[in-house]
């Protein structure tokens, strides 16, 4: 009997319940149902105007190691990928909802926003106290404001800030579900560089990690206790670990980090089933790139993986498709990002050169 009832029932959905322990066990960030809210009405608008929308995800994903949060685990993304495709989508008529880390690189004020290119550069004392553009970089601003306003005015960029990887699943999954009435005209766009580790809330300290137990005696209860001198370390506690010079076991932070789960099968086959689903796919080792973008594509079934290398992912990426011979991108790294005469080359912008024109060598 119990093998006809196990027979009958059907195999558990391990993707949906993946999904329910997650989002169930890691808190929504604050801002959850506020950015919904306007992600909702951003959609509709542009929906009930038949305009096609991408979902731009873009930045680093931290992982907190505490709750009330002094330290995290963080990686290299600035966002200049997902800043700067959200601006040639603009540019394609797509309005874009800009799902970023917040303090990274956004959409036109990138131009002026990195530590290399500090706004202030960009200005000089004008007439009677005013400040204005230097001579050599108005048209450029010019260009740039023109276009922001542009944005800004017909309502095409909508900027929603995430911190780290919980708010940025509760934020995808949500955005995502509500980009579904759109269909295909739906493109989700996913760059930003999500943290595959993280430690799961039940391991997570409260407090700030502490380095000494010099508040131990104060926790146990007595507001009068005497901190008392750390125990002297038996050699049972520097057994554990290789290291130079010997560390006591106590004096040693040891992060032990879950995986996040692989939402993308989710996001395919439950929150946005219709979307246009581009996904990126970074890696340092070349040999590896593309046999990657391909188990990713096969795994997942959605439409294009954008592969780029850590070193040279500013001057060339390659496209991954199903059924579609793999293809790369390449511009002249070494005027990749010159900025300064509007005529900067950026890989985003797609228009591929002839490889045979491009110089040789490794990338600057
Ligand atoms: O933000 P950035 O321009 O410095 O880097 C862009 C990128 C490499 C994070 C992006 O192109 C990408 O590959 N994102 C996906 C990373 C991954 O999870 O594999």
């Amino acid at each position: 009997m119990l093998s006809q009832i196990e027979s009958e029932t059907p195999p558990p959905n391990l993707a949906a319940l993946a999904e329910d322990h997650y989002f169930s066990a890691n808190p929504p960030p604050k801002d959850l149902e506020k950015h919904t809210a306007l992600a909702r009405e951003f959609i509709n608008y542009h929906s009930a105007a038949g305009r096609r929308l991408v979902l731009v995800t873009s930045g680093g994903t931290t992982v907190p190691l505490e709750k009330n949060t002094v330290r995290f685990i963080d990686n290299f993304s600035a966002g200049t990928r997902g800043a700067t495709s959200a601006e040639y989508f603009l540019e394609a008529g797509y309005a874009v909802l800009f799902l970023h880390r917040q303090f990274s690189l956004l959409p036109f004020s990138r131009h002026y926003s990195h530590a290399t290119d500090c706004f202030l550069d960009f200005l000089r004392e004008g007439p009677n106290g005013s400040v204005v553009a230097r001579d050599e970089d108005a048209a450029k601003m010019l260009h740039v404001l023109r276009k922001y306003r542009d944005a800004r005015d017909r309502n095409m960029l909508l900027l929603l800030p995430f911190v780290n990887i919980s708010d940025y699943l509760h934020e995808l999954r949500s955005v995502a579900q509500l980009m579904q009435p759109l269909g295909p005209r739906g493109l989700l766009y996913l760059a930003a560089a999500v943290s595959d580790f993280f430690v799961p809330p039940d391991r997570m300290s409260e407090h700030k990690i502490q380095s000494t137990d010099a508040a131990d005696a104060f926790k146990k209860g007595s507001s009068s206790a005497t901190p008392q001198p750390p125990a002297v370390e038996d050699e049972e506690t520097f057994d554990n670990f290789d290291s130079s010079p010997k560390v006591p076991r106590s004096k040693r932070l040891v992060i032990d980090l879950d995986p996040v789960p692989k939402f993308l099968k989710n996001l395919v086959e439950g929150w946005s089933p219709q979307g246009m689903i581009v996904s990126f796919k970074l890696e340092t080792d070349p040999a590896i790139l593309v046999h990657k973008a391909k188990y990713s594509l096969d795994r997942y079934q959605h439409h294009l993986v954008i592969g780029n290398l850590l070193a040279t992912r500013k001057w060339e990426v390659v496209f991954v498709s199903p059924g579609n011979p793999d293809r790369w991108i390449r511009v002249p790294f070494r005027k990749a990002g010159a900025e300064g005469d509007g005529k900067a080359v950026e890989v985003e912008k797609d228009e591929p050169l002839d490889p045979k024109s491009l110089p040789e060598g490794e990338p600057e």
